[in-house]
């Protein structure tokens, strides 16, 4: 990485652009052009001109104020510049230990005064540094925050912050809600999309540094010569962006591919193929990131497939990445039968702690199951002392509505990265063992499987943008709060789209933020409350389905093997008495899930199996709390919908009317939802729903025939 030092000045800010965009959200949080910027400008960059950032941060600049950014080049008067660039100011500071500890990524903002000017200086140790200091720069103007008195120092909690895209080479995308893969794989790599350009810049503009461009389910042809081409186009799109590539591969690709009798790991052909085919990589895409492996998982092959472990099977193509560099995350998403499902993936990888080369980085789901809309965190996080782990985030809406629901999930992802897991002792947080405090690796990951499509609005539903700039912000800080990425990407991406007054924007936003910091609670509340899981439609997880049957499916693909509904109560017995999944926490989190009365009550059914009429803590019994639960999601979706409809006047008129009518289908959604469960659920319970309580609108056996066509929802 080149060494570099730039500054930005801002004395005051001068002009006013005028573009006119389509509100079609295209353009995410990066609308420039609507930024105000009131005050005079004079502007300069000084240090090296051909800095990417710089010419990032002169793009934005244009767009806000219509004006050219004037660099040292241009300035008549550009004394001020030299003279501060060779000030001791600014020597020392570039000698600094706080430069120094600012690492490869970080950078730091500050006003100072010089010669009786207040300046804004932005400064790194990198090129990209210096470029996630400019966005840095830019969303303080953006969201009004940026002042005379700067005082900022940022560096990454996590060295890599990666978007995993489950798309295939065909153009669809598997669990995709916005249209076709943004990947164009029959143009490439003879014809770039401008939108490839545009994703590197929203990816930086929140501090992601890292993609896999295909699905985890992954064919062997990524790895052909043909398709290197196509990724090596890719790469170099994203480089200046500092965008690194990496790809899932398919394990049995040296079978497929390389016509070998098998893909055994321990066959020397087999190992000679991987470390050829790396080397073909390399040649092409020199800073090339590495492998994403799913491997006898679902279906998919493995070193299993040959009586050997995950251990040899990623040691091997670890070894063919060793000489270059590159990274290896293998994941830990498997779930053999045998036991409790929520049990298998520590049961499998839990013997393998230390056994890793140390470029394997093990990936791990935030939850033990399957990305549901709420899970306590995976075991795994913290109790793999030896080992690096990342924790892998759900950004597309799976099992949250697809893009049809509004649900904002940084507050989801805030509870889990916050959770202690007491691996270490009190603080040891699922963040904290897998930053780099406890576990000492030599690289730090984390992902979010991206929801991002072709969509003219890139990801289906205009809010789910906020989930993709959510992940990028708490894989930068896992410290931030979700209510201030909330605000941040309220005032960024609905800024002044009409003309209104100050105060009206700001009720505007106030109203959006509410909306989105209780979304998510919302959801859990309409869908699964109370621990609840996995109930949903077969296949597509859209709707509910806790009824649902197929014969000769899997047991823990259908949802009464988690619900386990009887007369006698619901839940999943996790306790020392029932799988004792609760065995797997560390002290005291085991004794707490494991007892009833101290088991935090949004995990209850996931713990326990608990009689309809327990008393919960608020002397509801079951049955009803979870009457009301569901009864309160319902009214709170209502709450968004006039909430939604007050702002018409304050939003432009494509974004509004496109969410009002997805906040219509979220309403009728939840409605079914609460509907469906307590209907179904009420057949075992017995018991009335409390009368307070809007009264159900669907017969259980309508609901029961649904069957959705999932074109509609892709
Ligand atoms: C499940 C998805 C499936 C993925 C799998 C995975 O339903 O489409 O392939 O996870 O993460 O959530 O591998």
């Amino acid at each position: 990485m080149k060494r570099t030092f730039l500054y930005l000045i801002l004395v005051s800010l001068s002009g006013l652009g005028n573009f006119l965009f389509a509100e079609d959200g295209s353009r995410l949080w990066l609308r420039f052009s609507d930024v105000t910027v009131n005050e005079k400008l004079f502007s300069g960059v000084s240090g090296r001109t051909d800095v990417f950032a710089a010419s990032e941060f002169a793009h934005a600049w244009s767009q806000m104020t219509g004006d050219e950014l004037l660099t040292q080049k241009h300035i008549a008067d550009n004394s001020l510049i030299f003279a501060l660039a060779k000030d001791k100011v600014v020597r020392n500071m570039r000698l600094s230990t706080e430069m120094k500890k600012l690492g490869d990524e970080g950078f730091l903002i500050r006003t100072i005064t010089y010669q009786n000017k207040k300046l804004t200086l932005v400064a790194a140790n990198t090129d990209a540094g210096l470029l996630y200091g400019s966005f840095h720069l830019l969303r303080m103007i953006q969201t009004n925050t940026f002042s005379d008195q700067i005082k900022v120092v940022e560096k990454p909690a996590y060295d890599l912050r990666i978007l995993n895209h489950w798309d295939n080479l065909n153009g669809t995308v598997e669990r995709g809600y916005a249209g076709r893969s943004i990947w164009k794989w029959d143009e490439l790599p003879a014809k770039l999309s401008p939108r490839y350009e545009a994703y590197a810049r929203a990816n930086a503009s929140i501090g992601l540094n890292a993609t896999v461009l295909n699905n985890v389910n992954a064919t062997p042809d990524i790895l052909t010569t043909e398709y290197i081409q196509k990724i090596k186009a890719l790469a170099s799109v994203f480089r200046p962006f500092n965008i690194k590539v990496f790809i899932s591969i398919n394990f049995a690709s040296p079978k497929q591919l390389g016509r070998l009798p098998d893909a055994d790991p321990m066959r020397p052909e087999v190992q000679k193929w991987w470390k050829e085919k790396v080397k073909e990589i390399y040649r092409a895409i020199p800073d090339f990131g590495g492998f994403l492996v799913k491997a006898n998982s679902e279906g998919l092959p493995g070193p299993m497939d040959y009586g050997r472990t995950h251990v040899d099977g990623a040691n091997m193509i670890a070894d063919a990445l060793k000489p270059y560099g590159g990274l290896l995350m293998w994941r830990a998403f498997v779930y053999e039968p045998g036991d409790d499902r929520a049990k298998l993936a520590y049961k499998e990888f839990i013997g393998f702690d230390g056994k890793f080369r140390d470029n394997v980085i093990i990936q791990v789901k935030n939850g033990p199951i399957d990305f549901q809309p709420r899970e306590p965190f995976s075991p795994l996080f913290g109790a793999m002392k030896r080992t690096p782990v990342m924790p892998e985030l759900q950004i597309t809406q799976e099992y949250l509505g697809h893009s049809n629901h509004l649900v904002f999930l940084a507050p989801m992802w805030e509870e889990v990265l916050k959770s202690d897991t007491f691996a270490f002792g009190k603080g040891s947080t699922v963040a904290a063992v897998t930053d780099g405090t406890f576990v000492k690796t030599k690289t730090t990951a984390i992902a979010g499987v991206a929801n991002i499509g072709d969509d003219i609005n890139w990801t289906g539903h205009h809010f789910a943008q906020a989930n993709w700039y959510a992940f990028g912000r708490q894989a930068w800080s896992h410290q931030i709060t979700s209510k201030q990425i909330a605000e941040e990407w309220t005032s960024m991406t609905f800024d002044k789209s009409q003309q209104t007054t100050k105060s009206s924007i700001v009720n505007c936003q106030l109203s959006i933020v509410e909306i989105l910091l209780s979304s998510h609670e919302t959801c859990v509340n309409y869908m699964m409350p109370l621990g609840l899981h996995h109930i949903f439609a077969w296949d597509h997880h859209y709707g509910p389905e806790p009824w649902c049957d197929i014969p000769g499916a899997r047991p823990d693909w259908l949802p009464k093997y988690y619900h386990n509904a009887s007369k006698a109560g619901i839940g999943f017995d996790r306790t020392d008495k029932g799988s004792n999944a609760v065995s797997q926490y560390f002290s005291p989190l085991r004794e707490q899930f494991n007892n009833i009365e101290a088991c935090p009550e949004k995990y209850l059914l996931w713990f326990h199996h608990v009689p309809w009429s327990h008393k919960m803590k608020n002397g509801r019994t079951l049955w009803d709390e979870l009457c009301y639960r569901y009864d309160s999601g319902v009214q709170q979706v209502r709450e968004y919908q006039k909430l939604w409809d007050k702002l018409e006047s304050e939003i432009d008129s494509q974004r509004f009317a496109e969410v009002q009518s997805r906040l219509r289908i979220q309403a009728r959604d939840a409605v079914w939802w609460k509907n469906a469960i307590l209907l179904y659920f009420q057949t075992y319970s017995q018991m009335p729903i409390p009368f307070d309580i809007e009264r159900p609108v669907h017969e259980l056996d309508d609901l029961k025939k649904i069957k959705l066509d999932m074109k509609h929802h892709n």
